[in-house]
C-alpha cells in the first residue's frame, strides 16, 4: 500500500509529541496503512519537531515511510492527504477575543492558502488549535478551491470525556454507549447531549432515572453535573495536572481523522453547517455526524426538545459571535 502523507502543524508542541507515535504506530489509520510524516513548526518550534523526529526513527516503526520537517507551509502541506492543525497561537493574558481571533488568522488564512494550493485532492483537514471551530472556517475561507465540508474541528474530545462521563456514572464500558452528541463550540458553551444516547441498547435517561429516583433527579444530574463538568473538563485538567490536556486531546485527533477516513459508527464532529438544525449557514458546528470513509456527514432528523433547542442555540450564539467578528477583521466574506 502507498504511504499515506500526514501533514501535522505544531509538531514540536505538546499535542504534537504525543500524536506523532499514535500515528506512526499504526493507530490513526490502521495497522497496514504506512504514513509519511511532513511536520510543520514556526522556526521557534523546528528543534523541538527535530528532536521528536530523531525519537521517532528510534522506535524503528515499521509503518513510518519518511519524516521531513519544515517552517514552510507550501512545502509542508504539498500533496498532503491528511492535515493536522494543531499549532495555534495561544491567549495570553490580557488578550481580547478580536486580538485572539486576529493572531490565528494570520496561522489559519496563510496555511488554508497553502492546502489550497498544494494539497492531494481529497485532502481531509482536522483544526485542533483554538478557537478550533472559527479556526476551521477561517482556513476553509482562504481555500476556495478544497470543498469547506473537509474542513473540521476537533470536538471529539468533548465527546469522549462526555462518554467517559456515563461510562463511569453507569459503570459500564464506553463501548456500550452509543449516540452521545456535543453540539455547538470547542468550548465551555458545548452542549453535551444525551437525549438520543443508549446504554447496552436502553435509553441512558431511563437508565439514569432509574439509578437516581426518577426522571427529574437525572435531568438535575445531567443540567447540574454532568452537563458543567464535562464542558468545564478542561479546566479541571490544568487545575489537577497544572498543565492543560495533551494525550487525551492526541487520542481524540486519532479517533476524530479514523472515524472521518475508515468510516464508523456516530461521533461528533464540528462540521460545515448547511442549516441543519437550525444552525446558520456556513458555520463550523459540532454536530452528530458518521462517515462512510468519505467524509463525515452530519446524522438528519434527531428531534430536538426545548432543553436541548435552548442550549444548542446558546453555543450557536457564541460561534456566530466569533464569525462576525472575524468578518469585522475581513478576515472571512
Ligand atoms: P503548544 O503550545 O505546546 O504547541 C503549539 C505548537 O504550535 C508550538 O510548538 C508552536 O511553535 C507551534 N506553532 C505556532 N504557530 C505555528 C504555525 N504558524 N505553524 C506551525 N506551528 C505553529 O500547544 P498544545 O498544548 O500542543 O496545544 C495546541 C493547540 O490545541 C492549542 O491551540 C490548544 O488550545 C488546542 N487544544 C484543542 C483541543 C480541542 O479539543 N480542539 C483540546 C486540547 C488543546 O487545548
Amino acid at each position: 500500500m502507498d504511504a499515506t502523507t500526514i501533514t501535522l502543524t505544531g509538531a514540536g508542541g505538546q499535542i504534537g509529541y504525543a500524536l506523532l507515535f499514535r500515528i506512526a504506530a499504526g493507530d490513526m489509520l490502521g495497522p497496514d496503512r504506512p504514513v509519511r510524516l511532513r511536520l510543520l513548526e514556526i522556526p521557534a518550534g523546528i528543534r523541538a519537531a527535530e528532536g521528536a523526529a530523531l525519537e521517532l526513527q528510534d522506535c524503528a516503526f515499521p509503518l513510518l515511510a519518511g519524516i521531513e520537517i519544515s517552517d514552510d507551509p507550501v512545502e509542508a502541506f504539498d500533496g498532503c492527504e491528511v492535515a493536522l492543525l494543531v499549532g495555534a497561537r495561544p491567549r495570553k493574558a490580557g488578550m481580547e477575543r478580536a486580538d485572539l481571533l486576529a493572531a490565528n488568522a494570520g496561522i489559519f488564512g496563510p496555511q488554508g492558502a497553502a492546502l489550497n494550493e498544494v494539497a492531494a485532492d481529497g485532502v481531509r483537514i482536522v483544526v485542533v488549535g483554538n478557537p478550533a471551530n472559527t479556526n476551521a472556517l477561517i482556513a476553509a475561507a482562504a481555500a476556495p478551491d478544497i470543498p469547506s465540508e473537509r474542513f473540521t474541528a476537533l470536538t471529539r474530545l468533548d465527546h469522549n470525556r462526555a462518554v467517559g462521563q456515563l461510562a463511569t456514572a453507569l459503570e459500564v464500558n464506553p463501548r456500550d454507549i452509543d449516540g452521545v452528541i456535543v453540539w455547538g463550540n470547542h468550548s465551555a458553551t458545548q452542549f453535551p447531549d444525551v437525549s438520543h444516547a443508549t446504554v447496552a441498547g436502553r435509553p441512558i435517561t431511563d437508565v439514569l432515572a432509574e439509578r437516581l429516583g426518577g426522571a427529574e433527579a437525572a435531568l438535575a444530574w445531567l443540567d447540574d453535573e454532568f452537563v458543567p463538568r464535562v464542558a468545564r473538563r478542561g479546566a479541571e485538567i490544568i487545575a489537577v495536572r497544572g498543565s492543560s490536556s495533551i494525550a487525551s486531546a492526541a487520542n481524540a485527533t486519532v479517533d476524530h481523522v479514523r472515524s472521518d477516513i475508515l468510516g464508523g459508527f456516530r461521533t461528533s464532529a464540528g462540521v460545515l453547517s448547511h442549516g441543519e438544525y437550525g444552525v446558520p449557514e456556513g458555520l463550523v458546528c459540532s454536530f452528530p455526524v458518521t462517515s462512510d470513509g468519505s467524509g463525515y456527514q452530519i446524522v438528519a432528523d434527531l428531534g430536538i426538545d426545548e432543553r436541548a433547542r435552548r442550549l444548542i442555540d446558546a453555543s450557536v450564539a457564541e460561534l456566530v459571535a466569533e464569525r462576525d467578528a472575524v468578518r469585522e477583521l475581513d478576515i472571512v466574506p
